[in-house]
């Protein structure tokens, strides 16, 4: 049988990739055509993605993707991290670049917004919990600011929106990654339009939206030209990573838990409606949708983010170490001397990170970590007991305990991590695959192609085309101790907060 090719571009904060996904009818294999960094630019006036730089990766891969094949291309679909996005006008020009979530203006905005609509009912209202980073924030920075001179033809286009619109010239947004934003009613593919005014965003700048799995277009005659490719249909899937990330979770189960595990770790259920109760915002959890149109509960907190951070920092210090390398010296430092709070804010911004876990330790009368084994073991162990923590706060807002964790994105392929979370929270984690956005991404392309009918089909055929393993719990004791340490720890640090 011929195989079927559609093109996947994932978009993470830290890299990006473009993927081939080859269908035969029972097994997705994905080949990875093109991987390039992602690498904000600091300018004077705040932090931006470079999206020209972005969109010329794009092209390589497209490039590159449909080389050498007998069977054509069918389609592309783009999928990126959350919340940001960029404004374009009606003759199509980029007004600027994308700013970057991580933008420390983004608290000041988030304070004004909230003295116009407490936390409490933008909660209930959009399920989205308020944290800075989110779109909600940032928009109505950039209205009041008006850096960019709002006009009225102008349109706010989330990040793969905008380049699905690059390469087809159809602007749409799609639901699941409009669901990051804080602008939509809860649970529901509705820009919430009452929130919308009260805050003075005008319902012009939103273009519709549309469900996971909607084609928009074909690529432009320009862009087949300038790549020499044949046609090609540009697909809207679950455009948000992490709606991508889980649609591709290869569960059997159906009470599981999802931790996808790369920049950020996210953790949380799925359901068929939002939680929006006080418990649950007090615990931190937030309400996005899935490309079936459901909603995940999940925290959305720092995952690798702390030991890249600490990397790029070695290597400034000359300590050049590969993710593997540092994964060995921490299994061989000692276990359980330190924690830190890796979602504390802190963390958010970029910078010395190793200087900010000795700040941590040292405040809350903790062991220094002195070397570079001991700071990564640190941030690994307190990773898998802020899941510990997760887990159990999970339980309590849905009255019920998951049997396994699924863990998949770059985080599966540190195998300490990934036993650690066995250990911390007891039950087994099933790790992989590493790239379930891709493989997400791919899967809901073949959907839109009718060549795979349904989202447990989905889940099937992605368990039957990669190799999972499973850790099972070990040591429970010293990891039920070091538990007891990091909740003191927690309280501690909320006190003096
Ligand atoms: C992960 C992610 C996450 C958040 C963050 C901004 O890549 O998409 O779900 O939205 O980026």
């Amino acid at each position: 049988t011929q195989a079927t090719h559609v093109l996947a571009a994932d978009y993470g904060a830290g890299s990006g990739r473009i993927v081939r996904g080859s269908f035969d009818g029972n097994k997705i294999s994905l080949q990875e055509v093109h991987r390039f960094s992602n690498d904000p630019v600091q300018l004077r006036d705040g932090l931006y993605w470079d999206f020209l730089r972005l969109f010329h990766e794009l092209k390589q891969g497209i490039r590159k993707g449909t080389q050498e094949l007998t069977q054509p291309v069918r389609s592309i679909a783009v999928d990126t991290w959350g919340v940001d996005y960029g404004l374009v006008d009606g003759a199509g020009r980029l007004c600027s670049n994308p700013r970057h979530y991580r933008e420390p203006r983004n608290s000041k905005w988030m304070e004004e917004t909230l003295r116009i609509v407490n936390e409490e009912e933008l909660y209930t209202m959009s399920g989205v919990l308020p944290q800075q980073i989110n779109t909600i924030f940032q928009l109505i920075g950039s209205l009041r600011e008006n850096a960019e001179g709002l006009r009225p033809d102008m349109r706010m286009l989330f990040m793969p929106d905008l380049f699905h619109f690059y390469l087809s010239g159809q602007q749409a947004c799609e639901y699941t990654i409009a669901s990051t934003s804080g602008l939509l009613h809860a649970g529901e593919a509705q820009w919430n339009e009452s929130l919308l005014g009260r805050l003075g965003v005008p319902e012009t700048l939103l273009p519709p939206l549309v469900q996971a799995g909607t084609v928009l277009g074909q690529l432009t005659d320009d862009l087949r030209e300038e790549l020499r490719t044949g046609p090609m249909q540009v697909i809207s899937v679950g455009s948000h990573d992490t709606a991508s990330a889980l649609a591709a979770i290869p569960a059997s189960d159906p009470n599981f838990a999802f931790i996808s595990c790369g920049t950020w770790s996210l953790m949380g259920v799925e359901r068929d409606a939002p939680i929006l109760d006080e418990q649950s915002r007090k615990l931190g959890f937030t309400n996005e949708g899935t490309v079936s149109g459901k909603v995940r509960t999940l925290k959305n907190r720092s995952g690798l983010w702390l030991l890249q951070e600490c990397k790029r920092q070695w290597e400034r210090e000359n300590k050049a170490f590969t993710h593997q390398e540092l994964v060995q010296l921490a299994d061989t430092a000692s276990a359980h001397q330190c924690f830190v709070l890796p979602g504390d804010a802190v963390y958010l911004p970029p910078g010395d990170m190793p200087e900010r876990i000795r700040r941590q330790c040292r405040t809350s009368g903790q062991t220094i970590p002195d070397s570079i084994g001991a700071i990564v073991r640190c941030i690994l162990e307190s990773l898998a007991l802020e899941f510990r923590q997760t887990l159990d706060e999970l339980e309590l807002v849905t009255g019920s305990r998951p049997h396994v964790i699924h863990m998949v994105g770059g985080g599966v392929q540190n195998r300490l991590l990934c036993q650690f979370t066995a250990n911390a929270t007891g039950i087994p984690v099933v790790a992989g695959p590493v790239e379930a956005a891709s493989a997400g991404n791919c899967m809901l392309q073949l959907v839109a192609h009718g060549e795979v009918s349904s989202s447990s089909e989905v889940r099937d055929i992605v368990a039957a085309s990669y190799s999972l393993e499973t850790y099972e719990p070990e040591d429970r004791e010293p990891w039920q101790e070091a538990y007891e340490i990091y909740q003191s720890l927690n309280q501690q640090l909320a006190k003096g907060s």
